[in-house]
């Protein structure tokens, strides 16, 4: 039995195997990984589930040493991508934000190493997990802070399952400001009763990263610029995929400062988890919006129906991009005169916002109104027909017939039939005769 060849598949790429290498595992982490009795172990616990996909994420190998889950996370300052034409230095680990997933099963016995590159102290705590309190990461409390250069240890039994996260305990507003989180995944150890066929997580977040600034604002506390799912904007998220049929899972963290009603369209779907664990199934409930409150996750599993839908907070500005927030409302507001004066002074410049603000990405496409330097449009993303006008936390699913199972590539645009698409009628603002009510 082929353990390392095991560990890549459940991390689910093979790229992963440079990554496995970069992280300078002590040596000795692997010398019993061959010990037959683990060799079982492993292969129980990993054929018991499908593997979790964290969308434009990854997942950390892990060693096995003496039967102990072996991981590696290095606390870093990161050059980071929300999506192309905004990048930031954010701090993260092992290269990126979020962190990379951990994943394991109940039962497992684990030990996560972490090295802190950052230039101030950090420390990990492992949000919503059952350990000794010694191993809980608030620094000053159950550890000392750990040091620049210096790595530490933690090493628990994992006595729970569920959707969980990882997020520091010391300067906790900045280092989780500037992106410092991740997910922390523990399936159960004996079979689901509805077996998941596609499991995917996404972490939300906020960031003040200001127009034409390279660095997001720790200080800010509710002005935010972008709005992300595993650290990226719409239209920067891959989408999810499904066969139809398949029973999906999404699971969703949010270690931002706002709270975030998560919508589905084109299926219900049963809140069947936390990180309370699964729940019992009386206790699940039918939804299409899900309010995932500040330092919650939420497993949210439906049968995938055929179609490309969207999945989106529903808090309309964050669905956006970078915008001003301050500005005097412009809707309704003939502005053709202000824009003869104003252009005098600035060649070019355009009024908008009279009749809704839908213009907004066709002008940023055609390259009108530039904004600051990395800086992304407000409104972004295109369709089989035309803008999507959205941006910040915006994805898709999108579901097919013919997909092979464990096939994440994105399919392309759905083909609706003709006859199940909405169609043009008429061109005449007059047509019909709707019930209206006209003021008096
Ligand atoms: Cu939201």
């Amino acid at each position: 039995m082929n353990i390392r060849r095991k560990m890549l598949q459940i991390a689910g790429l093979g790229a992963i195997a440079n990554a496995a290498t970069a992280l300078n595992i002590p040596r000795a982490a692997a010398a019993n990984s061959d010990a037959p009795s683990i060799d079982k172990l492993n292969e129980q616990s990993e054929t018991s589930f499908v593997p979790v996909h964290t969308l434009d994420g990854w997942t950390l190998p892990y060693r096995l040493n003496n039967g102990v889950k072996e991981f590696h996370l290095v606390a870093e300052e990161i050059e980071h991508e929300f999506a192309p034409g905004s990048t930031a230095k954010c701090w993260g680990y092992n290269g990126t934000t979020p962190g990379p997933t951990i994943e394991a099963v109940e039962g497992d016995r684990v030990r996560i190493f972490v090295t802190n590159r950052l230039l101030e102290h950090t420390s990990i705590h492992w949000h919503g997990m059952l350990l000794p309190s010694g191993m809980d990461g608030v620094g000053g409390l159950s550890q000392p802070q750990i040091k620049p250069g210096e790595t530490y240890a933690y090493e628990f039994t994992l006595r729970q399952n569920g959707t969980h996260m990882y997020h520091p305990h010391a300067d906790e507003m900045v280092q989780m400001a500037l992106g410092m989180m991740g997910m922390f995944i523990i399936h159960p150890n004996a079979r689901e009763a509805h077996q998941i066929d596609r499991d995917y997580c996404i972490l939300l977040h906020n960031w003040a990263l200001h127009p034409g600034t390279y660095r997001p604002n720790p200080a800010v506390m509710v002005d935010f610029d972008l709005w992300t799912m595993n650290s990226k904007v719409f239209p920067a998220i891959s989408p999810m995929v499904a066969r139809s049929g398949e029973r999906v899972r999404i699971r969703v963290g949010n270690l931002s400062m706002w709270n975030h009603p998560i919508h589905l369209h084109g299926a219900q779907f049963s809140v069947t988890g936390s990180d309370g664990g699964r729940w019992p199934e009386s206790a699940w409930r039918t939804e299409s919006t899900e309010i995932v409150g500040v330092g919650q996750t939420r497993d949210l599993d439906f049968d995938a129906v055929a179609g490309d839908w969207i999945v989106h907070c529903h808090m309309a500005h964050h669905t956006m991009n970078a915008m001003g927030h301050d500005l005097p409302n412009p809707v309704g507001v003939d502005q053709s005169v202000i824009q003869q004066h104003i252009r005098k002074i600035l060649p070019g410049y355009q009024a908008m916002g009279e009749s809704g603000m839908a213009e907004h990405q066709t002008h940023s496409a055609m390259g009108h109104h530039r904004g600051p330097e990395n800086t992304l449009p407000m409104m972004m993303g295109k369709g089989p027909f035309g803008d999507l006008e959205m941006g910040g936390m915006f994805t898709m699913i999108k579901v097919r017939d013919d997909l092979a199972s464990g096939d994440y590539r994105d399919p392309g645009w759905f083909a609706a039939p003709q006859a199940s698409r909405a169609r043009k009628i008429s061109g005449d603002e007059n047509w019909g005769s709707p019930p209206r009510k006209s003021r008096s």
